[in-house]
């Protein structure tokens, strides 16, 4: 099968977690065929060094040993070519795209500068493209050049844009927006909010208002997705502890993929937060955000090693 076209703009990324990672698992082979502790261990090792995360990692061992006895793999080589299946398993969430599954109001949360304004711009960009009716709801009230920003990337989108001034509550804007998505019989209503620390109670409580205002007024079940930045590592996984226990996240978006030196973060974070990985970032441009393909993201990780 040939590469995802998303994996080509992953960049150096990617490609220095697979030279990495490929690295490790060559000298592994060429210990010699034998499948006993040492290998097993090293395999694990080499994943952990990858970013994947201890839980992930160990767990892919385990499935790979049962793999290994189950179908009687006849040596290191045979387990290192069924690696790619444990690495796309191990990603594969649950769920369906509940950008492309009918009319929904998705309120997009996260903390400062993951990049929530941006990914609402191409979300926009790519619905209105396939004819879909959409309408942003300019909620970050807060950061003064918030409301300019997304109002250029509505220009882009051809998507209207629902704003009120800075430093105007939130609520209020997700009121209007609603209105106004009912009047022009919008079906994908995208709401942009402020960019929040998880510690912040007071913020978190203004993101549940902000909800509840949406679930009261939105024709359309109202759906919150987690944005994510893939260079921040460990710490994305605290952050979305935090926002899943005061707004019950229905899904997530991995950004700045390109930018990150450590691929197989990706790995950890799907295993751990549970959640859908609904799109990922791989750049700024309007184009640059991709359904996430499990099998194809494996094998871009590990490349080609046997
Ligand atoms: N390389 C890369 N840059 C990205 C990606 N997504 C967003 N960015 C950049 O990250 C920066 C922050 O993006 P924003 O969309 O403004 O982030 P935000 O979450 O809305 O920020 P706040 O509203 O301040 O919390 C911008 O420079 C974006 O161009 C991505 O997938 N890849
Ligand atoms: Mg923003």
């Amino acid at each position: 099968m040939s590469e995802a076209p998303w994996y080509k703009r992953l960049g150096s990324g990617l490609s220095r977690t697979r030279e990495q990672l490929g690295g490790s698992i060559n000298v592994l082979l060429k210990r010699g065929p034998q499948l006993d502790e040492e290998f097993w261990d090293g395999l694990e090792e080499a994943l952990i060094r990858a970013d994947m995360g201890g839980l992930a990692a160990s767990e892919m061992i385990d499935r790979l040993r049962k793999v290994a006895s189950r179908e009687a793999l006849a040596d290191a080589a045979a387990v290192v070519s069924r690696l790619v299946d444990e690495i796309a398993t191990e990603v594969a969430t649950a769920g369906t795209d509940l950008f492309a599954d009918g009319p929904v109001c998705v309120l997009m949360v996260g903390v400062n500068g993951t990049g929530k304004t941006t990914s609402v711009g191409k979300l926009a960009a790519a619905a209105a493209a396939a004819g879909r009716t959409v309408v942003i709801g300019s909620a970050d009230t807060f950061r003064a050049a918030a409301i300019e920003q997304l109002r250029v990337w509505g220009e882009r989108a051809g998507v209207r844009v629902v704003e009120r001034p800075h430093g105007s509550d939130p609520a209020a804007v997700v009121y209007d927006t609603l209105t106004e998505a009912r009047s022009i019989g919008a079906d994908l209503i995208l709401i942009d909010t402020a960019g929040r620390l998880h510690t912040s109670t007071d913020l978190m409580a203004e993101l549940q208002k902000v909800k509840r205002v949406a679930e009261r007024e939105s024709p359309f079940p109202v759906r919150s997705v987690l944005v994510v930045d893939a260079t921040t590592g460990q710490n994305g996984l605290v952050q979305a502890r935090e926002f899943d226990r005061a707004l019950e996240l229905d899904g997530v978006i991995l950004t700045k993929l390109d930018g990150t030196a450590k691929g197989g973060i990706l790995v950890a974070v799907v295993r751990e937060l549970g959640l859908p990985l609904l799109r990922i970032g791989v750049g700024e441009d309007i184009d640059d955000l991709e359904p996430f393909d499990p099998d194809a993201f494996a094998r871009a990780l590990v490349g080609d090693l046997v």
